[in-house]
């Protein structure tokens, strides 16, 4: 079970990441699919923070207007942990987790725990405003919150808390651009692609990475794409990309997730209601998040069960 019994549900409806319009519907979509009471009949406090907006320059797409609004995700996150509470970040396109990462990495900073990502995507989201093919700030996160230079834009002057890309485990990764490629090679960003997936299945490479987090009393946020799922079963998103994890994967991993005990933060991104077919990717998410947050079919660890005499 995650760390905390307590949940702060902070929305982050933001879409300027991204070049598709619909996103700034997410939060919305997933309230109505019933985020709030599901985890609330998993028996937590849930305090629903509403929607964030951002503090200042908006109406354009550039990191400037990211900026505004990261300064308030960063703070909602970082005030939820300091309080013992786990921030679930409810998107909104990727670009929100410049924010959420950053409140995070403040956090640790003051506990000295080391953080790990888990970056459940189809994409690397590793871009640089050089590299990127479209100019979209969603595939940039991780480059910018790892200190990929060109995004002094998006940041105080002051020292900011880095990000170590080599505790950045990217998984489900099947689109990758070309410089982004470079980068993640260069900064020895763990990688846990469908190529790997489909030979190993999910388990195995989960496990590894639980461990390591394990074996460092690492704080680990986990970063929930809407693409790391097959599109046929979560078509409510503006990236779609084919041969994503089926429900059955995605499903294992939350239940492996819940069973570690070491996620103490969530980002729930790029849900695109306007693009779904009657709601079914919302509700989807939230049936995860569900597993995530202890739902279970039977109380008993799995094991085969012993065969009647
Ligand atoms: N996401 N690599 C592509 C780009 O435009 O940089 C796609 C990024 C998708 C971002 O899925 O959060
Ligand atoms: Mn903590
Ligand atoms: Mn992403
Ligand atoms: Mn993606």
């Amino acid at each position: 079970m995650p760390s905390s019994s307590t949940i702060d549900l902070i929305g982050a409806p933001i879409e300027i990441g991204t070049s598709e319009p619909g996103a700034v519907m997410g939060p919305a979509a997933l309230r109505t699919a019933g985020l709030v009471r599901v985890l609330q009949d998993l028996g937590f406090t849930v305090t629903d923070r509403g929607d964030l907006a951002p503090d200042g320059a908006q109406g354009e797409r550039d990191l400037p207007a990211i900026r505004a609004w990261m300064t308030g995700i960063a703070r909602a996150v970082e005030t939820a942990l300091d309080c013992g509470s786990l921030p679930l970040v409810a998107g909104g396109d990727h670009s929100l987790s410049l924010g959420s990462i950053d409140g995070v990495l403040r956090h640790c900073g003051r506990t000295g725990q080391p953080l790990f990502v888990l970056w459940l995507d189809a994409h690397a989201d590793f871009n640089t405003l050089e590299t990127s093919p479209s100019g979209n700030v969603h595939g940039m996160p991780l480059a910018a919150l790892c200190g990929e230079p060109g995004f002094d834009g998006l940041f105080d002057g002051g020292e900011r808390p880095l990000l170590d890309p080599r505790r950045v485990h990217l998984f489900g990764l099947r689109s990758i651009d070309a410089g982004e490629r470079a980068i993640v090679t260069q900064r020895q960003v763990n990688i846990v692609d469908m190529r790997t997936i489909d030979e190993f299945g999910v388990v195995a490479p989960l496990r590894r990475i639980l461990d390591r987090v394990a074996a460092e009393k690492g704080h680990l946020h986990a970063s929930f794409d809407v693409d790391f799922l097959d599109p046929t079963i979560a078509p409510g998103v503006g990236t779609t990309v084919p041969g994503g994890a089926t429900f059955r994967e995605a499903h294992l991993i939350m239940e492996m997730l819940c069973d570690s005990g070491l996620v103490g933060s969530l980002d729930v991104v790029e849900l695109n209601p306007f693009l779904d077919e009657r709601g079914r990717s919302a509700r989807v998410l939230v049936e995860l998040v569900a597993s995530l947050f202890g739902r279970r079919i039977l109380d008993r660890p799995t094991e085969l069960p012993p065969l009647e005499a």
